[in-house]
């Protein structure tokens, strides 16, 4: 079998079971150790001058990793990636800015990364590329003339068209990700949303088979919604639940209801608009006034973008001003803790809670939803208020879908959630587990995987086709001519 390349802006070399890999490491480290294989992408080191990558061998697995310098950091991650893509993808051009220079740094620093892994490849590896750091990659790595199949999946929401294109070079952008072979999306929504760009600007069209032609390309472009592994996470919760740590949390609750938020602190997550539907409620149920807490874990990420400080200082505002309105001695309402926890307590802390409360703004998919309800005791089971504006919500038929922009109806969900009685949480806990079995993390890399091999084989024999045709065509005329 051919060896599977993947490339994303940090490599996370993650040994197995290790508690503070994500869905995206695990998922991806899984796949490379089926096949054995190489993982790419930037070491997490800022370095004085750009150098030929580390590579290191675990198994079958190679890691190689570069370092950026720091114009690199700070053109190509800061810059366009975080200060222009990521707001505008989730629909937060208020927030966005954009700076040529920052573009070009983010092109340049594309390039290199593709000079950089074709010294590692091998004829028949296939490459899998992950987020918006990366759009441009497939593109650079044509230019030098790498033929591998290469596909992209977007982690972050695809935004629709008019909000695309205010990303000044939007037309480039999407001329870069049509050189993908499999462009894949978290949602039915955002594959749509690149569907409708390209054909709205007479730049393609699709077919129903999700082949869409563009830019005098040929590529499949789908929906492959990321899981977890539902059952190992409900394994960990378990085992955890006996930890010192969980254990006082739950003395320290005596008898109250728990409501468990945990988000990387960006403003996509909603952070101010959840704290302060929870207000709401203490407000218009005062009946909840000692009984019920809400503990935030908001670990910082990305701390020197400025719109990230700014971001954490609000927050501490609202909680200190939240609870300053209506703690008592013995009860503080928002217990808000900005820091990482390991990954096993924080999926015993969501099984030691009432209520998941998960309302970004916007979210590509959100796995804390789905690690949420993975985490809970089938037999009394927590329940789940989640924003319709994350990728999740069309996979959890069990949740309290919400509009994290409407406070009155998420602290009404959050009142409903908190009175829910046994059985229908234990319905609803049933209709969420189901799905999460059904589409867990192998199905995602597998069929995103699955579509790459045969697009790849497709188009191979496609090539070979031409050039028989070619040959054939080219013997008529020499016959022709003698
Ligand atoms: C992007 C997309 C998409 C959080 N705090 C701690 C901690 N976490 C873990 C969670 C979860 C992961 O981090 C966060 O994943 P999300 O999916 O919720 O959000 P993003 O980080 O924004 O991820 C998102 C995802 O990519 C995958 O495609 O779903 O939409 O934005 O696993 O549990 N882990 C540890 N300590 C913490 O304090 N160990």
């Amino acid at each position: 079998m051919s060896r599977l390349i993947v490339v994303s802006n940090r490599v996370a070399p993650v040994q197995e079971g290790k508690p503070s890999a994500g869905g995206l490491a695990i998922g991806v480290l899984d796949a490379l150790k089926e096949t054995g294989g190489v993982w790419f992408g930037w070491s997490g080191e800022i370095v004085g001058e750009s150098a030929a990558p580390v590579v290191e061998k675990n198994g079958n697995v190679t890691y190689a990793t570069v370092g950026l310098t720091r114009r690199d950091y700070d053109q190509y991650y800061r810059g366009f990636s975080n200060a222009t893509l990521w707001p505008t993808f989730h629909y937060r051009n208020d927030l966005s800015r954009f700076d040529r220079e920052e573009y070009a740094g983010y092109m340049r620093v594309n390039a290199t990364l593709a000079a950089k892994l074709k010294t590692l490849l091998q004829p028949d590896d296939i490459i899998w590329v992950h987020d918006y750091h990366m759009l441009p990659f497939a593109q650079e790595l044509r230019k030098i003339g790498v033929t591998n199949p290469i596909g992209f999946f977007l982690h972050i929401p695809f935004p629709v068209p008019e909000v695309m294109r205010t990303v000044p070079p939007h037309e480039e952008l999407m001329t870069a990700m049509c050189q993908y072979d499999v462009v894949g999306f978290q949602t039915d929504n955002d594959k749509q949303s690149f569907v409708d760009y390209i054909e709205r600007s007479g730049r393609g069209h699709s077919s129903e088979d999700g082949m869409l032609q563009a830019f005098g390309r040929m590529l499949k472009v789908g929906a492959y919604p990321i899981g977890i592994y539902p059952d190992a996470i409900a394994k960990a919760a378990e085992q955890f639940s006996g930890r010192k740590q969980v254990k006082s949390l739950r003395d320290s609750m005596r008898g109250r209801k728990l409501i468990m938020s945990v988000d990387r602190l960006d403003y996509s997550k909603g952070l101010v608009e959840r704290f302060q539907a929870f207000e709401r409620l203490l407000l218009t149920a005062p009946g909840w006034h000692g009984r019920v807490s809400l503990v935030q874990i908001a670990p910082p990420t990305r701390s020197d973008v400025q719109t990230y400080q700014r971001i954490r200082q609000n927050l501490e505002g609202e909680a200190g001003r939240i609870n300053g309105r209506f703690a008592q001695l013995d009860w503080t309402p928002i217990q808000y803790l900005n820091r990482k926890y390991e990954r096993n307590l924080l999926m015993a802390l969501f099984r030691l809670s009432q209520v998941g409360y998960v309302t970004p703004l916007r979210d590509g998919m959100n796995l804390v939803a789905k690690e949420y309800v993975a985490s809970q005791d089938p037999a009394d089971p927590g329940a789940l208020v989640l924003s319709q504006f994350a990728g999740a919500a069309d996979q959890l038929p069990g949740a309290l879908v919400v509009n994290p922009f409407d406070l009155s109806q998420m602290s009404e969900a959050l009142e409903r959630a908190l009175s829910m009685p046994l059985a229908e949480r234990q319905a609803r806990h049933a209709d969420m587990m189901a799905p999460l079995r059904e589409n867990n993390l192998s199905v995602w890399r597998d069929s995103f995987l699955s579509d790459l091999r045969s697009v790849a084989t497709a188009s191979s024999v496609t090539a070979k086709t031409v050039k028989t045709v070619k040959q054939g065509a080219a013997t008529a005329k020499r016959a022709a001519r003698a």
